[in-house]
């Protein structure tokens, strides 16, 4: 492993860009991929190069391996970055990266295999010592054996396909009448999102909170972590809002947290940027519940408190650098990373595509937006439609979210619907200023964020508009008004009609 001059990004959009910004600082040159409908993306400017993989579905050129490589193979790359989501988890592209002889910036296939299925990550964690959800660490092969394992660990418990994740192919079950039909509803969820039925018990933990460590891993076999990440306000399994430290943890807590993650990469000969996701329950025990192989959307809340930048870091590594920060590491303040999307609350959070025709991206103290858009660009409907993060950072948490408000009252995007009223509103939300929210407060609060129109505004709003149309009319009259004899034509001379847009 020696430097490396060239990673193509297999990846779009803010993520993208946020990787080739560090290699920019870092002197290496970027490639880009992009499909036909990111042409005109963000992502495909910020690059030194860039290659065309394909048509927009991301199964013909995001997730296209052989049309990555071959980009990576054309543009003289000798490494691929693989962003999150897409291709970043996919053991079966890191060996072909191997093959390939491009250094893959990310775990090895063996760490990814070995934490892939839930079922094989939860015998390697039961192994290594790690607490796991109360359950089985195997498939269940029949009803009959869902009914007796059920029974004995106590109901209400958790069906959970085994190659799953996200929430797929999960049923919650109250009592054993009702285990039959989410027995089969689960299996062929699981079939269908996974092409793979296997489904494994768990014990239901009520209310948890989702609360995730951030660690590292050299080649030499030094493993640390860089604390956690409160990740409960999630709607639907997708993440809303995230912040460190996580206010429900105390240092003592944090501490074993921590060496438990630390525990369960080592087991796997972990390395590079990983994430051990916990569910913490009331009486805040805490159980391994997966481990993402990758960098995570919400790395910038650690990049805050922790002052380093871990694109770098995850770059170094796969240079076969050493680990600069071996503990101990002081995290600093506060920090906070809300997403910003691009869909519509009122409408069930529905998708909300289009042309961008004015942004203006906050700023100031402490404030960063991972951005991925522009004033004039479309955002296409065949990707997420996440359209940035913004993050804040202050010295303690009431002044990181006072901070985050100012700066998403900064934030004006027209033409697109998006969701940053609704993240003010979550920032007011009395169980999020409490710091006590579990992965049940989005749903409770649902209602509440979404908000009533002060009908005020609406009548202020009405007034505005008759004004805007008085001047139309009175500018359209006086066109109208040419002097006698000029050749107006006969259509004006009627009436001015509705402004043109
Ligand atoms: C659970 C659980 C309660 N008990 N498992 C949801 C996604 C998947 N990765 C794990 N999930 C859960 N597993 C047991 N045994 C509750 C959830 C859960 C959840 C977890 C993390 C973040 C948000 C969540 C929202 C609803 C349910």
């Amino acid at each position: 492993m020696g430097k490396i001059r060239k990673i193509l990004v297999a990846n779009r959009g803010e993520i993208a860009i946020r990787v080739m910004r560090t290699c920019q600082e870092l002197g290496i040159s970027t490639v880009a991929v992009f499909s036909e409908a990111d042409r005109s993306a963000l992502h495909v400017r910020q690059a030194n190069q860039a290659h065309c993989v394909g048509p927009p579905p991301s199964r013909e050129s995001y997730l296209a391996q052989d049309r990555i490589l071959q980009a990576a193979k054309q543009s003289g790359a000798d490494a691929i970055h693989p962003g999150y989501g897409f291709l970043s988890e996919n053991a079966s592209f890191v060996r072909a990266c191997d093959q390939a002889g491009l250094v893959f910036i990310g775990p090895p296939a063996s760490a990814m295999d070995a934490m892939g299925e839930k079922t094989r990550a939860r015998t390697h964690m039961i192994k290594a010592g790690v607490p796991v959800v109360p359950g089985t660490a195997e498939p269940i092969a029949t009803l009959e054996e869902a009914r007796v394992t059920a029974q004995k660990i106590g109901f209400p418990i958790m069906l959970k396909a085994a190659g799953g994740g996200g929430g797929k192919g999960m049923r919650r079950v109250e009592a054993l009448p009702e285990l039959d039909s989410a027995w089969r509803a689960a299996r062929s969820e699981a079939l269908s999102s996974f092409g793979n039925d296997a489904v494994y018990i768990e014990k239901y933990l009520e209310q948890p909170h989702h609360v995730e460590i951030q660690v590292f891993a050299d080649a030499q076999g030094n493993t640390i972590h860089l604390n956690e990440r409160e990740c409960s306000a999630q709607r639907r399994h997708q993440k809303v809002i995230e912040e460190t430290p996580s206010p429900i943890l105390n240092p003592k807590l944090r501490a074993a947290m921590g060496e438990v993650a630390v525990k369960a990469a080592r087991s796997v000969g972990y390395v590079g940027a990983g994430t051990v996701e916990f569910l913490v329950d009331v009486h805040r025990n805490f159980y391994f519940l997966e481990m993402n192989t990758r960098l995570q959307v919400e790395h910038p809340v650690t990049e805050w408190v922790t002052g380093q930048d871990l694109v770098a870091w995850q770059i170094k590594v796969a240079e076969g650098e050493k680990l600069p920060f071996l503990e101990p590491l002081h995290p600093r303040g506060h920090a906070i990373e809300a997403r910003v999307y691009a869909e519509d609350p009122a409408r069930g959070f529905l998708p909300s595509p289009g042309k961008i025709t004015y942004l203006r991206v906050p700023g100031g103290p402490n404030v960063r937006d991972d951005g991925g858009v522009y004033a004039g660009y479309t955002v296409p409907s065949f990707y997420d439609p996440m359209i940035s993060k913004l993050s804040v950072w202050a010295p303690t948490r009431p002044e990181a979210i006072s901070r985050m408000k100012r700066a998403l009252s900064e934030y004006v995007v027209k033409g697109i619907t998006t969701n940053l009223r609704y993240l003010l509103a979550v920032m007011d939300a009395p169980e999020f200023v409490a710091g006590d929210y579990d992965t049940g407060f989005l749903g409770r609060a649902h209602q509440a964020l979404l908000g009533t129109e002060d009908p005020r505004l609406r009548e202020v709003a009405l007034m505005a508009s008759a004004v805007y149309r008085h001047q139309q009319d009175r500018a359209r009259a006086a066109q109208v008004q040419a002097p006698r004899g000029t050749a107006t034509p006969r259509r004006w001379r009627r009436f001015p009609g509705r402004p043109r847009s």
